[in-house]
């Protein structure tokens, strides 16, 4: 980033949730643990290098007054300042649990029929958007460059200029952006659209994410000009210019790699085989969500065992789920059909003292849990109905350090657009395709294995996070954008060049 008007541009970082999780000790007092998410990660050179801060909500309801100390050392020990958004109990339920997750959520995830378009949420949803812009107004310099986060902060920029800020803004959605006839259902389309257009640069996972965006700016904001091809385009909107790019997010390769090789991690993935002994391991990770996929997961498999007799006792399915949003009573029952899908397969194929075919466990894995899992599977089938990314898909190519384990990956996550050569494509809701996948990879030959992985490997290792968090900031102050090639000179076939097959 450049310096510029004399003062030092800064990074802020603007997300629903501070990358900490605060917690009161036994005497009362409030301490904070790091989370350690990849974004935390590849924002972390950026933030302590050019000085930044990072803006949220603490986590805890009420008043973050309480918190000031805990905030305070938390960020000194994290290498930036931390600034609080204080939310009470009400503003959380419709702000985040109403808007954010029971609209914006099911609709750009293709399941409008989860929706409940409760006028009181989107209410709630642009004052607490304008409590992140007091808070953004109260610690930004004009200077600085304000990154906002995901669909819970769509308003923002438009709260900010309301407020006469004129700093550059930018914003990145990290879950998909749907087709106008889903997205013409949402009956606050049109101030949501115009509020993403008063970012300076909108960052979507995908070119289809993105086509949606322009298409849907196309038919509702009607003095709208687009121009542009490649990696990022222009809306003109007056005199002001809107770039919209496709960034595809990933994760920390090296560490990923780097830990997954430790003999701790060789270790437990080796226990896990001694106790699923002779039989391939097949893996689904995924947080308690709707749109992962999982009840149709399982009865791909249930399929499998039923179709192909010569692989029971040869696989077995570890699915772990990750508790989230359990306060959404879908959720709730989400959980209920995956444990009595569960219990309906281990109860139909099981054999006495012997083979249970799937071992679930809904809990969440500790770092080092986790990546023994992906070292030991041999086959990751990760089919969510819909995904931004997906990260874990990624992950998991990341620690198959010996190249030698296949990906199923559904083709409607973001990161088909980028694995499409290396992973088995499906479609989730083709329970016989999925089953047949599975069956595939079982049988897959060394080489083919280990050519697929490799291609994966590769394309992961040279975009990894911190490439995204350069590329992002690069589209953003780059003063020609003819001059914007691919950052660090990757093509954009990554982001660009994989249709779906319909
Ligand atoms: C949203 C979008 C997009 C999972 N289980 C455990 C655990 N994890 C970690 C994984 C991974 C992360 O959680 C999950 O990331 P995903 O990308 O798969 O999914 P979402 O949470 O839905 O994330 C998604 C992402 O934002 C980024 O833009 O890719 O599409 O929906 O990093 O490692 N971590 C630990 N224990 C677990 O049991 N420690």
């Amino acid at each position: 980033m450049n310096a510029h008007g004399g003062g030092r541009e800064r990074l802020i970082v603007v997300s629903n949730r501070l990358p900490f999780t605060f917690r009161q000790d036994a005497g009362g007092r409030w301490c904070a643990e790091p989370g350690g998410g990849g974004l935390v990660t590849a924002l972390l050179p950026v933030l302590r290098n050019r000085g930044g801060m990072w803006i949220g909500w603490t986590g805890a309801a009420g008043d973050s007054g309480a918190l000031s100390e805990a905030l305070a050392s938390a960020g000194a020990g994290a290498g930036y300042r931390l600034e609080g958004v204080a939310l009470t109990a009400e503003e959380m339920e419709k702000f985040y649990l109403g808007f954010s997750n029971e609209i914006i959520w099911p609709l750009f995830h293709d399941l409008q029929s989860l929706c409940n378009f409760d006028p009181a949420y989107w209410r709630t949803y642009c004052d607490v958007n304008a409590k992140y812009a007091d808070a953004v107004l109260a610690h930004a310099k004009p200077a600085d460059f304000i990154w906002v986060h995901d669909y819970h902060l769509m308003n923002v920029a438009a709260e900010l200029r309301r407020r006469g800020v004129h700093s550059r803004l930018g914003f990145f959605l990290h879950i998909p952006f749907p087709s106008p006839d889903l997205f013409m259902k949402l009956p606050w389309r049109l101030s949501l659209l115009q509020a993403l257009l008063e970012y300076d640069l909108v960052g979507f996972q995908t070119a289809d994410d993105r086509r949606n965006f322009v298409q849907c700016a196309r038919l509702l904001v009607k003095d709208a000009q687009f121009e542009g091809r490649g990696h990022v385009l222009v809306a003109r909107l007056g005199r002001r210019e809107v770039r919209i790019g496709a960034f595809p997010i990933s994760i920390d390769y090296a560490a990923f790699q780097r830990r997954a090789g430790t003999p701790e991690v060789t270790e437990m993935a080796a226990e896990l085989h001694r106790r699923l002994p002779e039989r391939k391991l097949i893996l689904g990770i995924d947080r308690l969500d709707y749109t992962k996929g999982i009840p149709l997961r399982l009865k791909a498999f249930e399929n499998l065992l039923e179709r192909s007799p010569d692989l029971r006792e040869r696989v077995s399915f570890i699915q772990v789920v990750v508790p989230s949003r359990e306060d959404i009573p879908e959720y709730h029952r989400l959980r209920s059909e995956i444990e009595q899908l569960v219990g309906h397969i281990n109860g139909r194929f099981a054999r006495p003292g012997g083979w249970v075919p799937i071992w679930y466990e809904y809990r969440s894995l500790s770092r080092l849990e986790l990546l023994a899992y992906y070292r030991a599977a041999d086959i990751g089938l990760i089919t969510p109905l819909k995904d931004g990314m997906n990260l874990v898909a990624k992950e998991y190519c990341t620690c198959s350090i010996e190249e030698d384990c296949v990906l199923i990956l559904s083709e409607f996550a973001g990161a088909a657009a980028q694995l499409y050569r290396g992973a088995l494509l499906v479609n989730p809701y083709d329970i016989e395709g999925v089953a047949d996948a599975i069956r595939r990879a079982y049988a897959m030959e060394p080489a083919e294995r280990h050519a697929r992985m490799r291609r994966m490997r590769n394309s992961i290792r040279e975009h990894d996070v911190f490439w995204w968090v350069d590329s992002f900031l690069r589209a953003a102050i780059t003063k020609d954008l003819r001059a914007f090639p691919q950052p660090h000179g990757q093509p954009a076939e990554d982001a660009t060049e994989y249709q779906l097959p319909f």
